[in-house]
């Protein structure tokens, strides 16, 4: 099975499934095809192309069998591996979990167009106006819900990590590199997605990836620049 996959530290999308099968431990081929200097490279979509009918990563390639969207791929591989609990057992917090999943996979357009994943910055807590503040509100209920609900066997929103974390793994990175902290319960949970194995590993290499995408390098202060050949060009306080 290969998992095509774009920049570790921009694509968020690739993120959600890399991340699912590496805490599942589930075995996998990635294929890396780096962004081309723009999202719209027309090199860089020949060569997802190849993987892809839709042109967009993350895009799993089993067998004969091709999967596209996140979501799409993240239940190719339930279907694959019933014996792992990838959504949670329970009907109950399954169809919470779906539901949550569904919603990020559609929604949040003002937080994900404000708030471009860049594992590699920190930028100081700002008001990002009332359309990101909505969707963080949003969210910040959905994981208390699911926290209060379900989380008692973990520190995740069904309390062991399922498909739905991953889901929302690049939301915890957004909530942390632009200061967003609504509550407690967010504050934990971003601690607990970015505390596993998969996203360490995943984080350090988008800070090895010598690429850099000017549309995902939001101009404004920024008090931290983990990349170590960038950090002292960049970082004002
Ligand atoms: N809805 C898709 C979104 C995929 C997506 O937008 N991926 C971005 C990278 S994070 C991409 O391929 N961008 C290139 C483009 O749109 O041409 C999914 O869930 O997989």
């Amino acid at each position: 099975m290969k998992l095509v996959i774009a920049n570790r530290n921009y694509s968020s999308w690739s993120l959600r499934p890399w991340l699912l099968l590496t805490e599942f431990g589930i075995p996998f081929e990635e294929v890396l095809v780096p962004f081309g200097p723009t999202f719209d490279d027309p090199d860089w979509k020949r060569a997802i192309s190849a993987f892809t009918p839709a042109g967009k990563v993350p895009a799993l390639v089993d067998g004969d069998i091709r999967v596209w969207e996140s979501l799409a791929i993240m239940d190719h591989v339930a279907d694959l591996y019933p014996d792992l609990a990838i959504w949670p057992r329970d009907p109950v917090a399954r169809a919470m979990a779906r539901s949550i999943s569904a919603e990020m996979h559609a929604g949040f357009q003002a937080l994900r167009g404000a708030c471009p994943m860049n594992l590699a910055w920190v930028h100081p807590t700002r008001d990002r106006g009332p359309k990101v503040a909505a969707d963080v509100a949003r969210i910040s209920t959905i994981w208390r819900e699911a926290r209060e609900r379900f989380g008692a066997g973990g520190p995740f929103l069904f309390g062991a990590f399922t498909a739905a974390d991953a889901m929302f793994a690049p939301v915890t990175a957004r909530f942390s590199g632009y200061g967003i902290v609504p509550d407690e319960i967010s504050t934990a949970y971003c601690a607990a997605v970015q505390a596993t194995q998969g996203f360490k590993s995943w984080r350090a290499g988008a800070l090895a990836e010598p690429w850099i995408i000017a549309e995902d390098e939001v101009d404004e202060p920024v008090l931290t620049d983990f990349r170590p050949s960038l950090s002292r060009s960049r970082v004002s306080s």
